[in-house]
């Protein structure tokens, strides 16, 4: 397996500084290392550049820094889609979550039935109508289904990037009212945490790969740390308690690994900055990549 890491020093998609060191955390933590011990062969593309909002206006307090981000997005397509096309699977490292809309922009260009699986704390289904923060980090999987303002839905110049019948969140226990309803309406499937607490993450991961990767096309996995309980993930945006165990997160992903569908992945939203315990919550994702690509650490 040729695995090609990307990273994404975006922030500009949340509601504080942190996330735009997510990379540099998740390097740090000694990402490629990891990889290279289980004979992967990984090459680091470096990072896309993107801009600090402190050398930028706010123009739209309902889409915050919405140009820069699609231009940031239509970047990450474009890498996206050339290692998809060369055979690769693509790493990408956030950066906060609205960067998902140059991952799966990318993805589907070359995989147009792809499927996705999304694990996080939020629904991340607003749009900018239903939207209370304006953080376009709370919109990204809405405008991937082909929800909300226009010039987000089609960046990389089309629209919807994933079917909602082949899309599935993971670990949701905090969404915003109006986004709950929109949710309700469309086709994605949700397990929350409490269907997690009821079913146990294996039954509920099995479901999910059955979902994302019907007619076996493969399926994105786009990681938001923040699915992860603070208490062992604190460097994270927005975390919120009750979240996935160490082993549950684990266990998920290793699941993941083991249909062979896994056709890209994405780690986001690591703030070291926030972080309780120095490194601890990038030591972890690199820790849980190494799972959804394959390591096992029991016999
Ligand atoms: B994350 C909130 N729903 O829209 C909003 O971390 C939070 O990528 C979004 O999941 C959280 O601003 C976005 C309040
Ligand atoms: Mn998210
Ligand atoms: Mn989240
Ligand atoms: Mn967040």
């Amino acid at each position: 397996m040729k695995v090609e890491i990307v990273g994404v020093p975006m922030d500009l998609g949340a509601n504080r500084r942190g996330t735009d060191m997510g990379p540099s955390a998740l390097r740090y933590a000694g990402l490629s290392k990891a990889l290279q011990k289980m004979e992967i062969d990984v090459i680091d593309t470096g990072n896309i550049e993107i801009p600090v909002p402190e050398s930028l206006k706010i123009e739209n307090p309902h889409l915050l820094f919405v140009d820069e981000i699609i231009h940031g997005c239509e970047q990450l397509a474009h890498i996206v889609s050339g290692i998809v096309g060369r055979g690769s699977l693509p790493l990408i490292l956030g950066g906060d979550h609205s960067i998902s809309l140059g991952t799966l922009a990318g993805v589907a260009r070359r995989i147009p039935d792809v499927g996705v699986i999304w694990f996080d704390a939020h629904g991340d289904f607003n749009t900018f109508e239903t939207s209370e923060t304006g953080n376009i980090h709370g919109m990204s999987l809405a405008a991937s289904c082909g929800w909300g303002d226009p010039r987000l839905v089609t960046i990389g110049g089309f629209t919807p990037k994933v079917k909602e019948e082949k899309t599935v969140i993971i670990g949701v226990r905090d969404l915003d009212p109006e986004e709950k309803e929109r949710l309700k309406r469309s086709k994605v499937t949700v397990y929350s945490m409490n269907k997690i607490d009821e079913m146990g993450i294996a039954a509920v991961v099995k479901e999910a790969v059955a979902i994302a990767g019907r007619g076996g096309t493969g399926f994105h996995v786009s990681f938001d740390l923040d699915v992860v309980d603070p208490s062992i993930a604190s460097g994270v945006g927005t975390p919120v308690t009750g979240g996935l165990n160490y082993r549950e997160a684990h266990l998920a992903l290793e699941l993941v690994a083991e249909t062979g569908l896994l056709r890209s992945l994405e780690m986001v939203e690591v703030n070291p900055i926030v972080d309780r315990g120095g490194n601890t919550t990038a030591v972890l994702a690199v820790e849980l990549i190494t799972s959804a690509l394959g390591k096992r650490i029991y016999c």
